[in-house]
């Protein structure tokens, strides 16, 4: 699928406020934002427009705005993001969507993060996870499937959400942590599977041919460079001290 457009947001100055498991200390803000620009710069270098959103303020993680909506080629189904504090991302991420998809909402006491769905082709990956349930799932693929698309719910047993262990990485190929390497929901395409050591790199996100991948990973590079792709490597550090990576930094369309 070919991505004309991506919508992003600079982190606000509290960004240290926002939720995280890592245990990898505090953000630095200002390197924070270096790599949010390398970040934006590579979406430019895959021929994507980028709308900058400016930061939300008291909103700590809401530069992760892969999480309050999943735009599809037809709509834009807006989150009722399982967190508490993340639902006032929401408004200002679907105001920016006006202009280019028709929007529809999520209601509760279904929720759904935009990190646990993967579109590849014509089929919905619906993560069941602590911030998507199976309401929420459930309206989203109900949306997605009138549109001609197939969906399916899976379990994510580890990390935050369906895509901190599952990516596409080509029209046909996922790249996997250990834990989808067998899972007979992934069954049909290929899997590319990560090394127990590099499971971070699973976040690897695939723009218009360019695989963006985090750096520090040889051996997950070594592995994606068989697929033939352009390979941009970035430094996520800082977002990473929150939970987050590549994928949850844009909204690609
Ligand atoms: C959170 O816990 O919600 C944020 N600190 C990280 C969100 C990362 N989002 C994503 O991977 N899609």
């Amino acid at each position: 699928m070919t991505f004309t457009h991506a919508i992003a947001r600079r982190p606000e100055k509290d960004m240290a406020a926002g939720i995280t498991t890592a245990a990898l200390g505090t953000p630095d803000y200002q390197k924070a934002l270096d790599q949010f620009d390398a970040y934006v710069k590579a979406l430019i270098d895959c021929d994507v427009s980028v709308t900058v959103l400016d930061p939300l303020m008291g909103h700590p993680d809401a530069h992760f705005v892969e999480d309050a909506a999943v735009v599809t080629p037809d709509i834009a189904v807006i989150t009722n993001p399982g967190a508490a504090s993340r639902k006032g991302e929401v408004p200002s991420i679907a105001a920016a969507l006006q202009p280019f998809r028709k929007t529809v909402w999520v209601q509760p006491p279904g929720t759904i993060d935009g990190g646990d769905v993967l579109m590849i082709g014509h089929h919905f990956f619906i993560g069941l996870s602590d911030r998507t349930n199976e309401k929420g799932a459930r309206q989203l693929g109900d949306a997605v499937a009138g549109f001609g698309y197939t969906w399916t719910l899976v379990p994510v047993a580890a990390g935050l959400h369906f895509k901190s262990s599952v990516n596409a990485v080509d029209d046909d190929t996922l790249l996997v942590t250990r834990t989808f390497a067998d899972h007979p929901a992934l069954a049909g395409f290929h899997r590319i599977v990560i090394s127990p050591r590099e499971e971070y790199a699973g976040n690897t996100l695939l723009v218009n041919g360019h695989l963006i991948m985090p750096a520090g990973f040889p051996d997950t590079r070594q592995k994606l460079q068989a697929l033939d792709k352009p390979i941009i490597e970035l430094d996520v550090s800082e977002f990473r001290k929150m939970d987050g990576g590549l994928t949850c930094l844009s909204l690609r369309f």
